[in-house]
């Protein structure tokens, strides 16, 4: 796909909006810089527009569900958009990283959408670079800001590797995580 089709512009704007008071962690900048960079990474392995809708949008359930709720989102954009949505949202039910980690990755492994798992793939390689990015400007202290040890992290993201490479098989973006996150385990 080679435009912006009207819906991918609406979904643009949805998420601008609803993610407007919502900054990422740590570096405080506008929220709406990983959404967008979720749908880049997303198009150079789809270009199934509900998947890149569903890239804009798949932080909003779990944390702008003030601003934009389920409703807003099947009546907006249909309820495949919603179902893949849905399928990355994690469990706030869960009081601990560790348990909600589990329960996200098993729900990826067993019973998501095999283009939601491309979605989560998407967003966590970009996560992943922005942990890169904030580890050369603050160093160590990046771990401050997060629920979960170093450790913790080097686990996580080679648990999505994993688990991304047995849904979908290997390609360009999983190149990419496997490659972060060798990295990880050397930071
Ligand atoms: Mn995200």
């Amino acid at each position: 796909m080679s435009i912006l089709t009207p819906r991918l512009r609406r979904a643009i704007t949805v998420a601008a909006v609803a993610h407007r008071d919502h900054v990422r962690k740590g570096s405080g900048i506008p929220y709406i810089t990983h959404l967008f960079s979720v749908m880049h990474l997303l198009r150079s392995v789809t270009d199934d527009e509900d998947v890149l809708i569903a890239g804009l949008l798949h932080d909003t359930l779990e944390d702008v569900p003030e601003h934009y709720s389920a409703g807003h989102l099947e009546a907006d954009f249909g309820a495949r958009v919603l179902r893949l949505v849905r399928d990355l949202t994690k469990d706030d039910s869960l009081p601990r990283w560790r348990d909600r980690s589990e329960a996200y990755l098993n729900h990826l492994e067993h019973h998501a959408d095999r283009d939601a798992v491309l979605i989560s793939l998407a967003d966590k390689t970009h996560n992943l670079m922005s942990i890169f990015d904030d580890h050369e400007v603050i160093g160590e202290r990046l771990w401050e800001r997060f629920n979960s040890t170093r450790e913790e992290n080097q686990w996580w993201y080679a648990q999505i590797h994993r688990v991304a490479v047995a849904r979908v098989g290997r390609n360009q973006l999983t190149d990419e995580l496997g490659e972060l996150v060798r990295r990880l385990q050397l930071l």
